[in-house]
């Protein structure tokens, strides 16, 4: 399998680290998202969403959307239950990334480590905080039921709402009033076969 993706993007990260803690082997290619390299006809040919990660499974089909690669790669691990509402629980909290999160806290961190922090998105970023902060908070009381996200076990819901929380920093969030989200970052981080981001493709 190949992974078309930029290790700087959480998105493609998930991938990374999933694959890493179900021993899933794959080829990484790599692919600069600020270069504009998404957006041209070759790679639109493998997502005509023009953005990474994408896969190519090895009979030649293409998959994008990282949660929906992470759902497809997990099926029969215990990283996506079987059990029906097990796994809807997993599916909701990937959708909340996707819709209540990710569009604030890592679109931040985009504006303000790899824009530069321009003076014609402060706007944006000021806009983002609200809901990014408000998203932290629904994470912090879940976390203090359970020990991660769906419940009990740890599952792909916490490695997507991983890959952005931990690097909340980096977008203007800090982390100090959210003692749960510490503390289940710190679980996450021991987990089997964890890497982080700079070693991920080490
Ligand atoms: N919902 C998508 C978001 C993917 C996404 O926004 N990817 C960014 C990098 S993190 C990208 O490819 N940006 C390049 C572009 O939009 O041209 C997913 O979870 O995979």
């Amino acid at each position: 399998m190949k992974i078309f993706g930029d290790i700087r993007s959480g998105n493609c990260y998930k991938l990374a680290l999933l694959c890493r803690q179900l021993n899933i082997p794959f080829e990484w290619v790599p692919v600069d998202v600020l270069s504009g390299e998404t957006r041209k006809q070759g790679f639109l040919e493998k997502n005509p969403n023009g953005r990474i990660p994408v896969v190519q499974l090895d009979d030649g089909r293409y998959l994008s959307e990282s949660n929906a690669i992470m759902c497809y790669l997990a099926e029969g691990s215990k990283m996506l239950p079987d059990d029906r509402f097990a796994r809807a629980m997993v599916l909701q909290w990937l959708f909340f990334e996707q819709y209540s999160h990710e569009p604030y806290i890592a679109v931040s961190i985009f504006i303000v480590k790899y824009l530069r922090n321009p003076a014609d998105r402060q706007l944006d970023l000021a806009a983002k905080r609200e809901p990014g902060y408000r998203a932290l908070g629904v994470m912090d009381e879940q976390l203090a039921e359970t020990d991660f996200l769906a419940g009990d076990d740890y599952t792909i819901a916490d490695i997507a709402l991983y890959a952005y929380t931990h690097r909340a920093k980096e977008g203007g969030f800090s982390l100090e009033d959210f003692a749960n989200i510490q503390r289940w970052l710190e679980t996450v981080r021991q987990q089997p076969e964890y890497v982080s981001m700079d070693n991920a493709l080490n």
